[in-house]
């Protein structure tokens, strides 16, 4: 095992050991009931999560409107910063809600694709950077019910659609903002109104933008019930791990049970999504975002949160889409290294998801039906190195071996692991296979049939003594 990820064990253990689980440290020790969480009640609060393995993120907001296209320019640059690299100031964006009338946005479809995909949580931005509230606040009225013509509440239909079909429902939220008069930029060629990716905090005003937070989060929390809060934005010079560890006691405040992704303070580290510096950090799982980590983040719990194209909100031209065997394979790659997958989707203007999203959530689905008992509440990989021809998952006795290249003499060599192989077959079907030993005199194969059952991934179910 690489030496940095043995220190990171070791860090991580003694985070763990000394605190009950998580990088939510002083946080919990300064205040409220969270403080007092054990391993144990931690453990039963990440559980669902850990064995729900796969969701949808969902970038849903006013940059849908312009859809990657401003004054005739569009970019490389992703949808929902279209108030940045397009350096467009607020009252210009603005005129962008009232074009906002989302009349074919259906709670119940949206609900019923990520539960065909296998989805198991939605995890929807609630107020994405560029300010504007996708649901209703009483303490602004830029939002979704004031400033459109829509004026309908989605995140209350989206809440009760997850209630009434059984899947979990969840919240982003960004700490940067760029619409609140508390927060400006001072970058040079930017409207010090524009979107950037540092905005500033005005003198004496921080206490101000924190209260507005707390009172959106307290609506969020209240009235929509979310299982997660996944904060972004977190970034800015002005917002330290302290606000982080303050703002995550205030949630857990507001709903013990409720999860926090590392975000909220400064855990985050860039793409790679865990700050491995020696000190602790507020929140509950680790976020690397666009990547997978090669041996995973051990010892914690962490999302791989990714687009399907290149962007999170909706451009449309943007149709650099990965194919179903590749988010298929990112799956069974993330789940066997112990993380979840948070796949995005951005919606049109219309309140559409894109017919792109949908045929590969569909093809998702499918492959999920019949294998998503080697996905969910599993645990990593028992073996220490890289499957060569696959991955692997395991739950209690029993290892799961998604083949993504069929030998081509059918026969798999499998290393040596903990526990003897007693028997093996192909998920969905009863044959048994044979099972031999292996010529290193390590580990053990199995003789596979001549084609596999799915191009994608095929699982070889073995039961371990
Ligand atoms: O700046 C955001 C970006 O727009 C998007 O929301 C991603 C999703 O994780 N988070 C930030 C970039 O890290």
């Amino acid at each position: 095992m690489p030496q940095r990820t043995v220190r990171t064990c070791v860090l991580v253990a003694m985070m763990l050991m000394t605190v009950g689980g998580g990088f939510r440290l002083q946080a919990d020790a300064a205040r409220g009931q969270a403080a007092r969480e054990t391993p144990a009640q931690r453990e039963a609060r990440m559980a669902w999560w850990r064995d729900a393995r796969f969701g949808m993120f969902i970038h849903w907001g006013l940059y849908a409107v312009p859809a990657g296209t401003y004054n005739g320019k569009q970019s490389k640059e992703i949808g929902e910063w279209i108030m940045s690299w397009a350096n467009i100031p607020r009252a210009e964006y603005e005129k962008f809600a009232p074009q906002f009338n989302p009349q074919e946005f259906n709670a119940a479809e949206w609900v019923r694709i990520a539960k065909n995909a296998g989805m198991k949580y939605i995890v929807i931005t609630s107020k994405h950077h560029d300010g504007f509230s996708m649901f209703d606040s009483a303490v602004t009225t830029y939002d979704i019910v004031d400033a459109t013509p829509y004026k309908k509440d989605p995140m209350r239909a989206l809440a009760d659609e997850c209630k009434r079909q059984g899947i979990k429902f969840a919240f982003y939220y960004s700490i940067m903002d760029w619409h609140h008069p508390a927060q400006y930029v001072d970058a040079p060629g930017k409207d010090p109104t524009a979107g950037h990716g540092q905005t500033k905090i005005r003198e004496g005003r921080k206490q101000e933008y924190v209260d507005y937070m707390k009172a959106q989060l307290k609506e969020l929390v209240t009235k929509y019930d979310p299982a997660v809060l996944w904060f972004d934005g977190e970034w800015v010079d002005w917002w330290t791990e302290e606000d982080g560890q303050d703002l995550y006691a205030y949630v857990r405040g507001l709903k013990p049970d409720i999860l926090i992704n590392n975000r909220v303070g400064k855990g985050r580290k860039g793409m790679e999504g865990l700050n491995k510096s020696d000190r602790t950090y507020a929140g509950d799982f680790g976020t690397p975002e666009q990547q997978i980590p090669a041996s995973g983040l051990p010892g914690v719990d962490w999302e791989s949160c990714m687009t399907m194209n290149d962007t999170w909100g909706f451009k449309s031209y943007d149709e650099n889409w990965k194919t179903p065997e590749k988010l298929i394979r990112n799956l069974v790659d993330i789940v066997s290294k112990g993380g979840n997958y948070l796949l995005n989707v951005g919606p049109t203007a219309r309140g559409t998801m894109p017919s792109a999203s949908v045929d590969r959530l569909a093809a998702m689905g499918k492959w999920i039906a019949k294998n998503g008992e080697s996905i969910y509440g599993t645990t990593a990989s028992p073996f220490t190195t890289q499957l060569s021809w696959g991955r692997a998952t395991k739950k209690d006795s029993t290892l799961y071996l998604q083949v993504f290249d069929w030998p081509a003499d059918g026969v798999l060599t499998v290393p040596a692991t903990a526990g003897t192989p007693a028997s093996a077959t192909l998920l969905g079907s009863s044959a048994k296979l044979t099972i031999g030993k292996a010529a290193d005199g390590g580990g053990f194969t199995i003789t596979l049939p001549g084609q596999p059952i799915d191009p994608v991934a095929t699982v070889v179910k073995v039961q371990l003594q």
